[in-house]
């Protein structure tokens, strides 16, 4: 029989630019996600530039692990001919109240949600805050305290302000540190009271695989990107610092993409490269965040590629006092890696790709459904750190059909919930994991962030829109919807 402590924290997680909209409005300033287009699972998204200097205009495609490249002297910015699904997304910006009235009605513990700091700090270096955007996520956070609905807030959720990447040249410099820290520092301090448990960088791993997204470099080397890593884990280790000494009640978490990997055979060399995957994709970022030290494994691989670790006095000791105070991850399926020749990427998924698994079906984005992945990661993180763990994204895309009486039978979604659920049970129950929560991704739905879509859905609630920002916006609950209030009702135990 499946169990749930009372206290936990059941709910739904978004990020501002995939499900706000309002770009420009409320005195909001550009960030990348804001000048990337639609793409599709076969067509990139691309960001959009101008060189002011030769006047010419173009696109990059993203590439996902691989290098992006810019023209010297690109700025990204809005280009005519171009569908960009950050600007309006699914609308939260003026559909909140429904929106959370919605998350009420299923039972909602928590809502995971980011702040854009472009709406906060439009000109990063005033010393001003923009009151508009600081009173918009007030307004926010008031109406979920209204149905005890406890916020989590990531304060950087792919929202890289455009003249972060422009003026500083990302978090390669370390000068972001410091405006970074003000803005959390201002967010701290509007929102005790109304807040209590925050994120510093979603999925900071992800500075592998999408440098203009996590971190604004536009022209990344190895040696920027290890820059870019020590500044946001200072910035995260400043922001643990403040929000301890603003408020006793605050807890502030890492935010790491994790998924298991399966060596292919038993290989010995399959199972040692699995290892030194999993510690160099995943594993090193939280060795630092939540263990407070960088591990020997990547200072080594820094020594054997002549990359410096440009740490200044006390940075060291500042990232082992002020480590996260819990951590957090998404987790949405497992990769299967081999050193065999025979390798070909065939299977999908969020941050590493392998080979399809053959035991496992997958979505028509290649995503498989592993229903034992987040007991396998909730052991393997547990049994690192011994912190408290919280799952901040899990779910599945699917191109949900909106049926004519309104309805939306998403049996397929449900059926991957039910294995979760359980699967987080016997973490719980079996093996003794402190879990705090659990956020499905995209509860109302919103824009993907790898393809930029809205058909690739994962919402309970279907928002109707197309992939080109067409449709009345209309809020519908799926099957899923009715399945998940029941879930949270009976604490995990109705999963029929
Ligand atoms: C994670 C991101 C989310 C979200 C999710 C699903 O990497 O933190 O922002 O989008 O993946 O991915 P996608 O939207 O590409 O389906």
């Amino acid at each position: 029989m499946n169990k749930f402590p009372k206290d936990f924290l059941w709910g739904g997680a978004s990020a501002a630019n995939q499900f706000e909209g309002g770009y420009n409005e409320g005195g909001k300033a550009l960030t990348i996600s804001d000048v990337t287009s639609s793409g599709s699972h076969t067509r990139p998204r691309e960001i959009t530039w101008i060189v002011p200097k030769t006047g010419e205009k173009g696109s990059t495609k993203f590439a996902m692990g691989g290098k992006m490249e810019f023209p010297e002297g690109a700025i990204p910015c809005v280009l005519e001919g171009y569908y960009y699904p950050s600007h309006q997304a699914t609308d939260f910006y003026h559909h909140y109240k429904e929106d959370i009235a919605l998350m009420a009605e299923m039972g909602f513990k928590t809502f995971r949600m980011s702040i854009a700091w472009s709406r906060i700090y439009p000109d990063l270096e005033s010393e001003t805050p923009n009151e508009e955007g600081l009173k918009f996520y007030e307004d926010v956070f008031k109406e979920l305290k209204k149905y005890d609905i406890e916020p989590l807030v990531t304060l950087s959720h792919f929202e890289i302000p455009v003249d972060l990447a422009v003026k500083y040249g990302g978090w390669a410099n370390r000068k972001v540190v410091d405006l970074f820290v003000k803005y959390a520092t201002t967010v701290l301090k509007r929102y005790k009271g109304l807040v209590k448990y925050w994120l510093t960088f979603n999925e900071i791993n992800m500075m592998e695989h999408l440098q203009a997204l996590s971190i604004g470099v536009l022209d990344v080397t190895p040696q920027k990107k290890a820059d870019a890593a020590l500044h946001q884990f200072l910035a995260s280790a400043l922001t643990v610092k403040k929000a301890h000494e603003i408020s006793d009640d605050y807890q502030v978490g890492m935010m790491l993409a994790y998924q298991p990997l399966y060596a292919e055979t038993c290989d010995p060399k399959d199972q040692l490269f699995v290892l030194n995957k999993l510690q160099r994709q995943f594993l090193w970022y939280s060795d630092v965040q939540v263990g407070g030290e960088y591990p020997n494994y990547k200072l080594k691989e820094y020594e054997r590629e002549g990359i410096q670790l440009n740490a200044q006095e006390g940075d060291l000791d500042l990232l082992k006092k002020y480590a996260c105070d819990f951590l957090s991850f998404s987790c949405y399926g497992s990769s299967v890696f081999t050193t065999h020749n025979n390798f070909i990427e065939s299977g999908g998924g969020n941050a590493v790709r392998g080979k399809k698994n053959p035991y496992l079906e997958a979505n028509a984005w290649g995503w498989e459904t592993d229903p034992h992945c987040i007991r396998i990661a909730l052991n393997t993180l547990y049994d690192r750190y011994h912190k408290p763990l919280w799952i901040v994204e899990n779910g599945i895309g699917w191109e949900d059909k909106l049926e004519e009486d309104g309805t939306i039978h998403d049996s397929y979604r449900i059926d991957y919930l039910r294995h979760n659920v359980k699967s987080m049970s016997d973490a719980i129950n079996i093996d003794g994991i402190p879990l705090m929560g659990y956020t499905m991704w995209g509860c109302i739905d919103l824009v993907s962030a790898g393809t930029g879509e809205m058909k690739k859905r994962y919402g309970f609630v279907y928002v109707d829109m197309d992939d080109e920002g067409n449709g009345t916006l209309n809020r519908y609950k799926k099957d899923s919807f009715y399945w998940y209030k029941k879930c949270i009702a009976s604490d995990g135990k109705d999963l029929d």
